[in-house]
């Protein structure tokens, strides 16, 4: 029976057009949010041109110049307390505190709904509701999931049109029973009332005040991470046997790519926190002494797949299609495949999907020609006669001012345009991950890499990952950040440590694992190592690794490269042996405090947060193997300083 609504006749039509599984709860949806009307997304193109054209319209978005980044690409600005991703307000709403584990804000579905009902009551008044179909990558792939975002911003349904395979959605969501549903207002805007909501059971999220990247889009972190996520873990759980087929078993905040050896290529997934360099190494030039070794992308945020039967390896996608990167720091130096496919869009992908959005960096008009800037481009600050500049608060500006680009300022692109796309990107069985890198920022203590001895080593190292604060998220702390999914594990952390330690057995020719860091510093916080397109030169040293060309040597954090291990010949800040020597150990200070900060975090993962617990799901016991990986740890790390 249809129930009882006092929609709009017009409103009711379209509803009706839907698929007849999903009228009912878009129904109550609209009746409860009260839009002006409601539109389908189709997925065709004119229907995105013209949102972009109302939006341009209406002030929201500028359009820039098509001769410097092609046709549709648009210059928005979000409101200044709207920029990052609020964990402090995001939830996971399971019946037992204990599902949701002691990292995750957790709040009683119920309530929880009782909460949002309210902050959702009459919301779209005045607006449109939009009905957007979504797939994860790649379509037609096994591991695809279909799904439903309801929105009233036009600017959240333009960046999910550039990527989440909108366009491939209703032909999946057909065929698909149960779908995933995310509803989105950007409300008022408001800090307070600003809630990122996951109800698991439900296959049902909603988000409310925010029209930022990881608070709005809800294929990406809240659906494609945190309750594909979820379905990851139930999946492998069930697993009994390698060859068994559950369906997606793997997801993770990992970037992907290729890097060519001539005969074969090797994958690597990097599982980096936000802003910590997955965008850059997906996209990045190998240079110097690697520069024959062509590097390859296939995702940089998000990876999923299974165990491939009969071969006993992890295979996997990206789950996305499309990025939504950093600006500040994107360079032809940093990550020239990102700026090549800003440069030179191909034409069918701009007639689709559309250019790049770039949110929040500095809008420059040149005698009527507009575009961008953003810091740590290689360009200088745009000035003379004839430019005019705003920063992303909108004021006009000269290059002495100091606010100018945003820190977390994004751009939206679709990743068809990235010129060394993989030929196995959007393949529907993935590739296979070959090596699986764990980072963070570690001024002192991390080597530039390391191995563990053994896989429940690795597990142990990855989950007492380190990391300092970024702008990526409000409010953030030096803290330690497991396989760079902190933020995104909607389930117990114990669990997450059980699943991981697990990998072996479900998975008989599991990733080899490696530690890096890019990020060391000196005593005048300067970085010692180079970066960028030095990293693949580490890399290189891994695959010699694990080729048994070279012998590593032993330290408690795992074994690490002796200096002739990686050429540092042209490099501009790491110039000497010793300084190379430096950031291949760990720092022995820093070495001495961490058992004892890992022997808290590890009690922290099991009886819940020292402070700041309040209003988090609820803790279990970890690992056995975790804490007998820790003791281990603590001895090697006496002997080694003693
Ligand atoms: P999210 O999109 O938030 O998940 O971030 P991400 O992990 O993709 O980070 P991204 O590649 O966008 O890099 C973020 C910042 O780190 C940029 O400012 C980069 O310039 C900087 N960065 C990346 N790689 C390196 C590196 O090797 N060395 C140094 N020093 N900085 C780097
Ligand atoms: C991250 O913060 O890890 C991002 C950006 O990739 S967001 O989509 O906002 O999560
Ligand atoms: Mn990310």
């Amino acid at each position: 029976m249809t129930p009882q609504t006092t929609l709009s006749d017009a409103i009711e039509s379209t509803i009706a057009s839907l698929p007849a599984h999903m009228q009912d709860w878009v129904r109550r949806e609209a009746d409860l949010c009260k839009p002006d009307s409601v539109e389908i997304i189709t997925g065709k193109a004119d229907q995105i041109i013209r949102l972009e054209n109302e939006l341009e319209a209406s002030g929201a978005y500028t359009r820039l110049d098509e001769n410097v980044y092609g046709k549709r690409c648009f210059h928005a600005r979000s409101d200044k307390n709207d920029v990052a991703r609020v964990e402090e307000r995001t939830v996971i709403c399971t019946e037992d505190p204990v599902d949701a584990g002691p990292l995750n804000f957790w709040v009683d579905p119920e309530e929880m709904h009782g909460r949002l009902d309210k902050l959702f009551d009459g919301v779209m008044k005045g607006r449109t509701m939009y009905v957007v179909p979504f797939v994860t990558n790649p379509a037609d792939s096994q591991f695809a999931t279909a799904g439903v975002q309801l929105t009233d911003s036009a600017n959240v349904v333009c960046n999910l049109y550039r990527m989440s395979n909108l366009h491939d959605g209703w032909r999946i969501l057909e065929k698909q029973a149960r779908f995933p549903r995310i509803t989105h207002s950007y409300g008022t805007l408001s800090k307070e009332d600003r809630w990122i909501t996951h109800f698991p059971k439900e296959l049902y999220c909603r988000t409310i005040n925010s029209d930022y990247g990881g608070n709005a889009l809800g294929p990406k972190k809240i659906f494609g991470l945190r309750l594909v996520g979820i379905q990851a873990l139930e999946n492998a759980q069930k697993k009994s046997q390698p060859d068994e087929d559950v369906g997606i078993e793997v997801v993770e905040h990992m970037a992907l790519f290729g890097i060519d050896y001539g005969d074969r290529r090797v994958h690597f997934g990097a599982a980096f926190p936000s802003m910590c360099g997955k965008t850059n190494i997906a996209t990045g030039v190998a240079e110097g002494p690697m520069a024959k070794n062509k590097v390859f992308t296939l995702g940089d945020d998000i990876i999923g797949g299974a165990t491939k039967k009969g071969d006993g390896r992890l295979y996997v996608n990206n789950i996305e299609a499309g990025m939504f990167g950093v600006t500040k720091g994107m360079s032809d130096f940093a990550n020239k495949m990102l700026m090549e496919a800003l440069r030179n869009p191909k034409p069918e992908v701009q007639d689709c999907e559309g250019g790049p959005i770039f949110t929040n960096q500095v809008l420059v008009d040149n005698n009527g020609s507009k575009r961008v800037w953003w810091s740590e481009s290689g360009e200088d600050f745009p000035e003379g006669d004839g430019f005019t500049t705003w920063n992303w608060l909108g004021e006009e500006i000269d290059a002495s001012a100091e606010e100018k680009d945003q820190k977390n300022a994004r751009v939206t692109m679709p990743i068809r345009n990235v010129p060394n796309l993989d030929s196995d990107y959007n393949n529907n069985d993935g590739v296979p991950l070959d090596v699986a890198l764990i980072g963070g920022r570690s001024s002192k203590l991390h080597p530039l890499i390391s191995r563990a001895r053994s896989w429940n080593e690795a597990v142990y190292h990855a989950l007492c990952q380190f990391s300092e604060p970024t702008a990526a998220a409000v409010g953030q702390k030096p803290r330690y950040d497991p396989m760079a999914n902190r933020p995104f594990i909607a389930f117990n952390i114990s669990d997450y440590a059980q699943k991981w330690l697990d990998i072996p057995e479900k998975t008989p020719k599991p990733p080899a694992v490696f530690s890096v860091n890019w990020f060391r510093r000196d005593d005048d916080g300067n970085f010692i190592w180079d970066g960028f397109g030095a990293n693949y030169r580490v890399l290189d040293a891994a695959v010699r690794q694990l080729e048994r060309k070279d012998t590593w040597v032993e330290t408690p954090i795992g074994l690490v490269p002796k200096p002739e291990h990686i050429d540092i010949s042209g490099l501009k800040y790491t110039t000497t042996t010793e300084q190379l020597a430096e950031i291949l150990v760990p720092d022995k200070e820093a070495l001495k405090s961490e058992v004892a900060n890992r022997e808290g975090w590890l009690n922290e993962l099991e009886n819940g947060l020292e402070t700041g617990s309040e209003g988090r799901g609820a803790p279990k016991k970890l690992p056995q193997a975790i804490w007998d990986e820790h003791e281990a740890f603590k001895n090697r790390v006496e002997e080694y300083c003693a």
